[in-house]
Order: structure tokens, then C-alpha cells, then sequence
């Protein structure tokens, strides 16, 4: 029956937002993600749920609009909870329940999910609103703004930031500070002087130069990057390019850089210096570089992961600190870095679904735990026992341990974040003398390739075993398994994407032509066994 917890929720709704789609849409991999046009009710709801949640935990909520590498028509909404990690499993079901419900039901199901929750809806809500550059941006951010207020909690408005910001920032106000001060500018500083804290010898050593090309995606990572050159200063060079001039990640920016493998528009080829891509809203890195040669090399997520992965690891056995490292990847994650790691470096993998909530998850279970996707987003993660035994063997002046703890404070374990991941990567290749193409020898990738699918319900396809098993369509792995052993050591899984309406479908074999023709076929089986909707022709 009707409630009067939450007396404006109905009228707000059908007066400023009222639902405009009719389909199903499903909290997914990063939130809830379409076309900016229809997400107004979607975020003024999430404004009532994030409120709801803060008087749940007692604690701040994070609400970051932005649809980070989505082409700028797009926007969407992620909830951060109170340690800075992504939103509970059981709450972004309430959040699909709470999106889905009819306007004048709002109040309804609010004071449901206040009840499974056993929730004191008097008690005091603090949300932390942040957003991308994207146009729409501002105008969903008043919808958070307006459903926070409806509910009566209160608003801290960050403006403009990235989201590895909105996330140091909640964990830092959550936890009093101890993981740093919760402001922007405390943000900057502690990343920045424990960089050039590190560098203090000499910012070349061996065939490291600290030069770089920074490609902005024309987003906020751009903002962002101004300011960090402004507290790092001359430690590292950084030309920046792509910094709002042109259309966000339109032919730039990371995932262009991941999906086409080719340098990014925008930015002049200079041959032998490192190029660095971030996303929309900053939390994912793509190297690339152009060889002495004139090839084009990219450095992603996995060249990311097992560089730093194989650093932690030397600075751990020097320090003679006996601590478990271990690293985590998806299924993305290319078969010649998973081998190089495990088997060169002696260094435990595990394997975990897309999703930072799920590689965050499996992280946890090592008292150093590295997790990167292929695509450019992960950090290092630092049990409470390994900081406690880092700092200590640091103060009493253990060297290896020192620059641990140095590390400790580059990296935002809070989440993936471009620019963090982007001042350790330099750091290790600094320590090391190494230039793009030393790092890039470590181990060869197998040629791989992605493709996307359009099908009538993405809905169709479900997996198992972090995604490398199709369950449904029935016989559709059956089909996989076949066109795989057709090539010797070929590799090829499809799954559902939680950012877009499609369907990825992956491949991997020793040369690049067979890869292309791996994931064709793979491709064209998706199309004829999960309803394929594009031309099939076009595959
Ligand atoms: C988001 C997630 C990533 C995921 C990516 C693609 O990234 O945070 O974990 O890898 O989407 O996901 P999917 O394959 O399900 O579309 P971003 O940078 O778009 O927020």
C-alpha cells in the first residue's frame, strides 16, 4: 500500500522525470549505460537508491555519470560504495527493480528495498556526485542530484573528475582519511610526490627517457593530466594531446587504441616514444609506440599487468617480506602473457569474469594482489598485513621495502586509474633502463582480434568458467569447440557485453590471418545461433 516515507518521490518523477522507456534494463558490468536521451528517470532513481544505501552502510556513496569509452551520444551511472569498490551484488538488483518500476510506484518500492535492507530511512545520507566532460553530463548529474535530495540526503557535488577520483575520494571520507586526505588536491599530492620521491636520482637511467605523448580521449583524463604535469613537474615530460578539441574518444583514447590496435588520431607518430591513451573518464591505459623499424606496437593491459606484476615480485624477494603476489586477469587476457607470468615469473594466476567488482573480488584473496583486464583497467591491491608489513620494514630503513612502500602510494588501489597506473609503469621502467621496445620483448602476443555482434537479445548468451564456456544458445559452444580445432593452439570465446547491446566475441591463434578467420567464423555462428540482427555478410 502507499507509504509516506517518501512523500515527493512520485510527484518529482512524474513531474521532472518521468520512466520513458518501456524495456527491461539491467544494472550491468559498469552500471546502467544507453543513450544519454534516455536516462534522465534512470538518474534521478539512482539519486533515491544512492541515498538509500548511504543510510544502509552509514557511510558516503559515490555516483559517477559518465559512459567512459561509449561514443559521447551515450552517458551512464555507477554507484561506488563506501571502500571506494563497486556496488554490492544484492543492491544492483535493487537498483534494476528500482529503474524498472512505474512512476507512481516509486515510493513503493523504495520503502520495499528500505525494508529488505531493514534500513532507518530518518537517519543521515551523504552521496559524492561526480561526472565525465560528456555534453549531457551536467543535466543527469542535477536528475542524481534531485533524487538525493528527494530522499532527503545530502549532496557533495565534485563536479568534473574522473572516476578513479570519485572512488579515492569516498574511501578517503569514509575511512577518516587514512587512506589519504578526501580532497582532489590531496588526491594529486600523494600520488605525484611519491613519484618523484622515487625518480629522485636522475629521471633517465639506462635507455629510459621520461618523455611521453599523452592522447587525453578528449575527456576528462585530459583535465586530469594537466593537473598532474603541473605537481610532477619535470620528472616526466608529458606532451598532451587530444585534450577536448575534438570529439571524446572518436578515433582515440584506450579502447580505440585496444580494439583497432593503431595509433591514435590526433597525436603526431613520433617513432621510439611512448604513447599513452586513457578513456573517457580515466580508468583505463593503452601504451603504444612506433619501432625503430616503423611498426606499430601497442602495450595493453597484460604488458601492463606482467611488467608491474614482475616488479612487485623483485622489490617482495629482495625485501625478504613474505608475502603471497599474485596476479589476476580475465579471459581477455592473451595466452602469451598468462604463460610469461606464470611460468617465467613463477607468478599465481587466476582467472576472473569482465568486471572490475569481480577481478577487485579475486584480487583479495593475495596479500599483494595485481588485476588488470586486457583492456588497460586494474591496479594493485594491498592487504591491510602487507601494508603493515611494508611500511614497518620500510622505517627501518629495508631498501626494497622502502620502494614498496613508494609504490604503494603511486598506485590507487581504490580502482583502476589511468594516470596512477600510467606513473608506476614509469617508475618501473625507469627502475629498469628499459625503452617501449625492452618492456615490449619481455614475451610476444599471440595475434588476437575482437569482434562485435548485433543480435535481436543479447540476453541469449550466458557463460561459465569467468566466461570461457558458452552455455546458451545450447550447441553454440559445441560450434566453438569445432572451429577452434581448426587451428593448431587457437583460442575463442563469445559473452554478452555489460556496456553495449552486443555480443564480443573473442579469437586467438598463432598468426594473425588465422585469427581473423577464427573470429569470423566464430562470429558468423554467433550471428546464425543467437539471432543475429546486422548483415551477416558484413561479418
Ligand atoms: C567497463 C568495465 C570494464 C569492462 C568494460 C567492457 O569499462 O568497467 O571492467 O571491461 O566495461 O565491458 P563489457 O565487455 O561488458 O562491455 P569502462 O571503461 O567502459 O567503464
Amino acid at each position: 500500500g502507499r507509504t509516506m516515507t517518501f512523500p515527493k518521490a512520485v510527484t518529482v518523477a512524474k513531474e521532472q522525470y518521468p520512466k520513458s522507456v518501456k524495456k527491461e534494463i539491467k544494472y550491468g558490468t559498469a552500471g546502467f549505460r544507453s543513450n544519454a536521451a534516455e536516462l534522465d528517470f534512470v538518474l534521478y532513481r539512482m539519486g533515491l537508491l544512492a541515498t538509500l544505501r548511504s543510510q544502509d552502510t552509514g557511510a558516503a556513496i559515490g555516483v559517477m555519470i559518465t559512459a567512459s569509452h561509449n561514443p559521447v551520444a551515450d552517458n551512464g551511472v555507477k554507484l561506488v560504495d563506501p571502500a571506494g569498490e563497486m556496488l554490492a551484488a544484492a543492491w544492483e538488483v535493487h537498483a534494476t527493480t528500482l529503474v524498472n518500476a512505474p512512476d507512481d510506484s516509486l515510493d513503493v518500492v523504495l520503502q520495499e528495498i528500505a525494508n529488505k535492507a531493514g534500513i532507518d530511512v530518518g537517519k543521515k545520507a551523504m552521496v559524492i556526485v561526480g561526472r565525465d566532460t560528456r555534453p549531457s553530463s551536467e543535466h543527469l548529474c542535477n536528475a542524481a542530484v534531485t533524487g538525493v535530495k528527494t530522499a532527503r540526503g545530502q549532496v557533495w557535488d565534485l563536479g568534473v573528475i574522473t572516476t578513479p577520483v570519485i572512488h579515492y575520494i569516498v574511501t578517503c571520507h569514509n575511512d577518516g582519511g587514512k587512506y589519504g586526505e578526501p580532497t582532489l588536491e590531496g588526491y594529486y599530492q600523494k600520488i605525484s610526490k611519491a613519484f618523484v620521491k622515487l625518480r629522485a636520482d636522475g629521471a633517465s637511467n639506462g635507455k629510459y627517457e621520461p618523455e611521453i605523448l599523452f592522447d587525453g580521449a578528449n575527456g576528462v583524463g585530459a583535465l586530469a593530466m594537466e593537473e598532474f604535469v603541473g605537481h610532477i613537474g619535470k620528472a616526466l615530460n608529458a606532451t598532451r594531446y587530444n585534450k577536448g578539441d575534438g570529439i571524446l574518444n572518436h578515433m582515440c583514447g584506450a579502447d580505440f587504441v585496444k580494439t583497432q590496435q593503431r595509433w591514435p588520431g590526433g597525436v603526431p607518430e613520433q617513432a621510439g616514444i611512448r604513447c599513452v591513451s586513457v578513456d573517457g573518464d580515466a580508468d583505463r591505459i593503452m601504451y603504444s609506440f612506433i619501432d625503430a623499424s616503423g611498426k606499430y606496437l601497442m602495450l595493453d593491459g597484460d604488458k601492463i599487468a606482467t611488467l608491474v606484476a614482475g616488479y612487485l615480485q623483485e622489490l617482495l624477494s629482495a625485501s625478504g617480506l613474505k608475502l603471497k603476489l599474485g596476479l589476476v586477469q580475465t579471459a581477455y587476457a592473451n595466452g602469451a602473457s598468462t604463460e610469461y607470468i606464470q611460468k617465467k615469473l613463477g607468478v599465481p594466476v587466476s582467472c576472473a569474469k569482465t568486471g572490475v567488482k569481480h577481478l577487485h573480488h579475486e584480487a583479495q584473496q593475495y596479500d599483494i594482489g595485481v588485476y588488470f583486464e586486457a583492456n588497460g583497467h586494474g591496479t594493485v591491491m594491498f592487504s591491510q598485513a602487507a601494508k603493515d608489513a611494508i611500511r614497518a620494514a620500510a622505517q627501518a630503513k629495508n631498501s626494497s621495502a622502502e620502494k614498496l612502500s613508494g609504490v604503494m602510494d603511486i598506485i590507487n588501489e581504490t580502482v583502476g586509474d589511468a594516470i596512477s597506473d600510467m606513473l608506476f609503469v614509469e617508475t618501473v621502467l625507469h627502475a629498469r633502463g628499459w625503452s617501449a621496445a625492452d618492456w615490449n620483448n619481455a614475451y610476444t602476443d599471440l595475434p588476437n582480434r575482437q569482434m562485435k555482434v548485433t543480435v535481436a537479445d543479447r540476453s541469449v548468451i550466458t557463460t561459465t568458467d569467468a566466461e570461457r564456456v558458452c552455455v546458451t544458445p545450447v550447441g553454440l559452444q559445441d560450434t566453438i569447440n569445432k572451429l577452434v580445432s581448426g587451428f593448431s593452439k587457437g583460442r575463442a570465446f563469445v559473452r554478452a557485453s555489460g556496456t553495449e547491446d552486443i555480443v564480443r566475441v573473442y579469437a586467438e591463434a598463432p598468426t594473425q590471418e588465422e585469427t581473423d578467420k577464427l573470429a569470423v567464423q566464430v562470429a558468423c555462428a554467433v550471428h546464425d545461433q543467437a539471432g543475429g540482427t546486422g548483415d551477416r555478410n558484413a561479418i
